[in-house]
């Protein structure tokens, strides 16, 4: 039987963009790549989701109340809206995380849909046994969810060209795609040569 994937687009939201919040150098180049992804993944009738940072006003992931980011993300806030030049389908499952006020939440794993339901329970449902996964930030969400997503027993691809990194250390992404790659990701062929197979 054929296995079945699904996109993941993880935080690409206003924060997590140049003039952001926490704004990721060239974040936003991240944007037209996955809009051809979401384009290939609709055409083929496959399901798209979407994770969101989506944080109370006070968190101990902020650094107001000593955690290590300045404040992003805020429920509500314009920060905490996808860049809008994703072109999320209608039918995109959107995921949030990071409401707890004592948690960083940085893996997608940690999100759940509009019902409440996780994202661990959300693809199983679906019966989805492959993910694609792009978006905001290499070294930190797009990482965890990574890892999150090989230890519960997913196949995960990282579409290379979809990424961007914090870079908190210049070499914080090189050592997250290492770590993802010894993790057992498998790395994308990039955009141009990307077919669903
Ligand atoms: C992220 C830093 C802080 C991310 C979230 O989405 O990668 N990075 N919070």
């Amino acid at each position: 039987m054929e296995t079945k994937k699904a996109l993941m687009i993880v935080d690409v939201q206003n924060d997590f963009c140049p003039g952001g919040a926490l704004g990721v150098q060239d974040g936003d180049r991240v944007v037209p790549v996955l809009n051809r992804y979401i384009e290939k993944f609709a055409q083929a009738g496959l399901p798209i989701l979407v994770t969101r940072d989506w944080h109370p006003p006070r968190t101990t992931h902020f650094n107001t109340a000593g955690g290590l980011w300045p404040p992003h993300c805020v429920q509500g806030s314009k920060g905490a809206e996808f860049h809008p030049g994703l072109n999320i389908t209608s039918d995109a499952i959107v995921l949030s995380k990071g409401m707890a006020v004592d948690e960083d939440s940085y893996s997608g794993f940690d999100a759940v849909d509009s019902r409440g339901v996780v994202l661990k329970d959300v693809l199983r449902q679906s019966g989805i046994e492959r993910i694609y996964v792009g978006g905001l930030a290499t070294d930190y969400c797009v990482k965890e969810t990574v890892l999150d997503g090989l230890r519960q027993g997913f196949q995960v691809v990282l579409l290379q060209d979809g990424i961007c990194g914090v870079n908190l250390q210049p070499e914080d992404s090189d050592q997250a795609i290492d770590a993802m790659i010894e993790a057992g990701v498998t790395i994308g062929p990039g955009v141009d040569s990307f077919h669903i197979e």
